[in-house]
């Protein structure tokens, strides 16, 4: 038993308490797992582990899990780690490895309308591999290599041994490859644009430290950004520095301007001021306050010439010498519903002060997304204030605490998914998949290139929820009944579980052996093992081990190692670094057998970084990545690739429907996707105790305006239909002034829940957002996915009103 078995004074209220207690009941209904003599020989056992949203210690009493404890080093846990003893306790688990009953029998001839009913027959392991092999090896000398198409990558869980992305790619690469996706569902427009902008994807680099900000910073601008929600995830696992430095800010006072058609929880926290401009329109009103700094004098030229290119043709697009369009804050205010004398308040504020322009990536994740990232550095050059402490612009300190200090420590070794082969099919770009599927061999535009789709014959879904990420469900339907074969590896029965043919049930890391390192590299983790695997789970590296064996790399996959000679060699690799940086670390059998943390200490540099301040010190010696060394506020190979969809300077071009387009006469209610408080996308909404707390009418909440929903007669609680030409869900009202009239807010990641399983375009019960959104690519130049550009109508909902099943989990047929 663990030193802390018994350690009281942990912060747990009593409701917590009770909730875990309540937890406790509900695993003890879910069928006996196999327990081996040792585990069960410890009646209690308490580990450490992490996921995205917390680093917890996991007790189990008897082989079950039954409560968690936040990591006593991180001053933020979150409601979501609390319940975790639901997650892995879920009714929505896979239990056993299972195959489609159609599939099982005609195999790859099988009718694949069938799919997505839920009708599945349980097999034994040895089938259920064979199968999966078996299909691999037949699509591959059938078709070729690219007609096996790998998901493209998702919050898989953290870890360096099971993590499924390297698993993956090392299994691909083995087999000489599948047809795989470059780019992010995430900066999919951002990280495309910044490189020609900036020279770096600068998305996930390191930004600027939280104590620079809070000493230096007056004015901050969370310019499309939600980070005390978004900053409650990490990867790897969270120990909230982003949030810490969050509550400096408001502990010192900061003047914090939001702009969001959204009044956030950062807005009614922690904001000072809220704008809240029409959807997807922030670029002209950027323009607009760009024109103010202009004509006022305000425009740091001495800036614009040392460390840029391109300004004077950006000015003349703004004056209107381009297009005969002056960008004036009158101008402005007709398109984003701003009025012009707050554009010209917000252009003075700004110009007056230290100011930092935050952005997170929700405006950028609309069509043409590339404009509004490149149109803030535009304005932050004009404030001439990059690279000072607390100045300039910043696209990442919403994520993954990228503000926060790092530690002093090494960089843990991982699996790897090893060498990519020659002859590797060409990847597509990420979002662009279902337009793949139902168009092999249409050859579309991508970053100045040109990209052929293959013509897929087999999907293979090692760590993805498609069918929550995608856009355009019904569309999405159509192309996922054209493969042949679809392999899933999964924890829960998620809508995309219920898409697949063959699915193979892995454990979650409870239930493993892995090492991880904490968001900035302060606590090196041993995640031992907790439980056995549920049912008849495996883990993910034994999976992809045992599909291996079948295709004849199974020596190459595990280069003959065991679970636990891969972690000793990661953490031996460690030690070896930690050795040069002069940091302590135990042997690896003392760090296994103690089970704690090992913490590093934070480095003075990592607190006092300030981005872009070599290139402003020495912009000779320290350029940038661009082709002129400097920021390209006008890009010559942008110039060159002539897209009508992204011109060589940010500019305001019209998204495919917004509150200004024809459309909106039909539908005319922007919907946006944010991303919710309460679960990482899709992961965690089969966790009753954790809906309970967000959900309306067990539905998805939508936020509506106030006047809004008085014109159509819905009152906060009710039931409401939310549709387009695309699809339609149900969703629960919550009516309120924290959003603009003409928006909806419906969070992203719910699970589609269809009343006629199967059939396309079927009514969502539960409120999955990706139904009603665009299938579209930004632009040429990046094709990222645009699921905050819709147009809905929203009625109360007068019908019979269907349970939500989605989290039931799937019987056997
Ligand atoms: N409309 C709209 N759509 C969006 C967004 C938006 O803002 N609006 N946001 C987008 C963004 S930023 C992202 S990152 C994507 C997220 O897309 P995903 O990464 O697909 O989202 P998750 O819901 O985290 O799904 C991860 C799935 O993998 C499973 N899983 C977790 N760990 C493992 C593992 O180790 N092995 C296996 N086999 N499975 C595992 C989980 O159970 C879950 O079903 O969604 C995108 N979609
Ligand atoms: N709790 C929690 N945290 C998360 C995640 C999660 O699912 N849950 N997901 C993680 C992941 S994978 C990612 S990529 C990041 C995502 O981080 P972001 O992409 O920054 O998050 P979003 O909530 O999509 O968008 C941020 C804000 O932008 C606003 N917005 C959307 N469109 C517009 C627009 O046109 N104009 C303006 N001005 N504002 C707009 C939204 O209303 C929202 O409040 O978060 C990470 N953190
Ligand atoms: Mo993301």
């Amino acid at each position: 038993m663990s030193e802390y078995a018994n350690r009281s004074g942990d912060g747990l209220t009593r409701r917590q308490f009770l909730g875990a207690t309540a937890a406790m009941g509900a695993a003890a209904l879910i069928g006996p797992s196999l327990l081996t003599e040792a585990y069960a020989a410890e009646a209690e056992r308490e580990t450490l582990n992490m996921c995205w949203w917390g680093l917890f210690r996991a007790k189990a009493k008897n082989g079950r899990m039954v409560e968690v404890l936040p990591f006593e080093k991180d001053p933020y846990p979150n409601a979501m780690t609390r319940e975790m003893v639901g997650y892995v306790n879920s009714p929505a688990r896979v239990k056993y490895p299972m195959v489609r009953k159609g599939f099982l029998k005609n195999g790859h001839k099988s009718d694949t309308s069938e799919r997505g009913r839920g009708e599945f027959v349980r097999v034994s392991w040895d089938k259920a591999l064979d199968l999966v092999a078996g299909e691999i090896r037949r699509v591959i000398k059938t078709y070729g290599n690219s007609a096996i198409y790998s998901t493209p990558s998702g919050w898989y869980n953290l870890g360096q041994l099971h993590s499924a992305g390297a698993c993956m790619n090392r299994l691909e690469n083995l087999l000489g490859g599948f047809t795989r996706a470059v780019g992010d569902y995430s900066s999919g427009a951002s990280q495309f644009i910044m490189p020609y902008v900036v020279g770096d994807m600068e998305v996930y680099s390191q930004q600027t430290a939280w104590p620079v900000i809070e000493e230096n910073t007056e004015v901050i601008v969370m310019w499309g950004a939600n980070p005390l929600v978004t900053l409650q995830i990490s990867w790897p696992g969270p120990t909230h520095g982003g949030l810490e430095g969050l509550a400096e800010l408001r502990k010192r006072g900061r003047k914090i301007i939001v702009i969001d058609p959204v009044r956030t929880d950062t807005a009614e926290q922690i904001g000072s001021q809220w704008i809240a401009p029409r959807p997807n329109t922030d670029v002209a009103m950027m323009l607009g306050v760009a024109h103010v700094l202009h004509t006022e004098g305000l425009a740091n030229r001495e800036f614009l010439d040392e460390y840029t290119v391109g300004y004077d043709k950006f000015l003349a697009y703004l004056l209107g010498k381009e297009d005969g369009v002056e960008k004036s804050p009158e101008w402005a205010a007709g398109v984003c519903g701003v009025d012009a004398d707050v554009i010209r308040a917000l252009a003075r504020t700004i110009a007056g002060s230290r100011t930092l322009l935050m952005s997170g990536w929700g405006m950028q994740r609309a069509d043409h997304g590339e404009q509004p990232h490149w149109m803030l550095v535009t304005l932050a050059c004009m404030l001439g204030q990059i690279g000072l402490p607390g100045g300039g612009f910043t696209v990442g300190h919403h994520y993954s605490s990228q503000g926060a200090p790092s530690a002093t420590a090494p960089v843990i070794p991982g699996l790897g998914g090893g060498k990519t082969p020659e002859g590797h099919p060409a990847p597509i770009p990420t979002a662009r998949s279902v337009d793949m599927l139902l168009n092999p061999g249409k050859v579309i535009d991508f970053n100045g290139r040109k990209v052929t789709f293959p013509d897929i014959k087999m999907i293979y879904n090692g760590f993805s929820n498609e069918h929550t990420r995608h856009p355009e469900r019904r569309k999405m339907m159509k192309a996922w009944r054209k493969p042949e074969t679809i392999v899933i590896h999964e924890m829960f029965w998620t809508p995309t579980a219920r898409m697949a043919d063959i699915v193979l049930p892995v454990c979650t890391s409870l239930e493993l052996n892995d090492i991880s390192s904490s968001e900035n590299g302060q606590f090196l983790l041993p995640m031992k093992k907790l439980v056995e695997p549920l049912y008849e789970s495996r883990s993910t590296y034994d999976v992809f081990t045992a599909v291996a064996e079948r295709l004849g790399v199974g020596r190459e996959f595990t280069e003959g190692k065991t679970d636990m000679d891969w972690l000793r060699s990661f953490y031996d690799g460690a030690r070896s670094q930690a050795k040069t940086l002069k940091v302590d670390m135990p042997d690896f059998n003392e760090f296994w057998e103690k089970g704690e943390a090992v913490e590093f200490p934070i480095s003075q540099e990592s607190r006092e970084f300030v981005r872009y301040a070599d290139y402003r010190e020495d912009p000779l010696m320290e350029p940038l990545g661009t082709p002129s060394g400097k920021i390209e506020i006008y890009s010559k190979d942008i110039e060159k690739m002539g897209y009508d969809d992204c011109l060589a300077h940010a500019a305001w071009i019209e998204p495919a429907e917004w509150l200004g387009s024809p459309k909106a006469k039909t539908y005319p209610m922007h919907l946006l996707t944010g991303h919710p408080k309460y679960r990482l996308h899709s992961q965690m909404n089969h966790v009753a105790a954790l809906r309970k707390k967000y959900t309306i009418g067990d539905r998805e909440p939508i936020w509506i305006n106030a006047d809004d929903a008085k014109a159509r007669g819905i009152a906060n609680g009710d039931i409401v239909r939310v549709f387009n030409d695309r699809g339609q869900v149900l969703a629960g009202a919550f009516v309120t002034d924290r959003i603009r009239s003409g928006v909806v807010r419906l969070c992203e990641g719910g699970w589609y829940d269809p009343v006629e399983p199967g059939r396309e375009g079927s009514l969502c019960k539960y409120g999955s957002a990706n139904v009603l959104t665009l299938d579209k690519g930004a632009s040429k130049l990046s094709q990222a996915v645009v699921g905050n550009t819709a147009l809905v109508q929203i009625e109360k909902y007068t019908g019979k009103v269907p349970a939500v099943t989605a989290f039931d989990g799937v019987k056997e047929a």
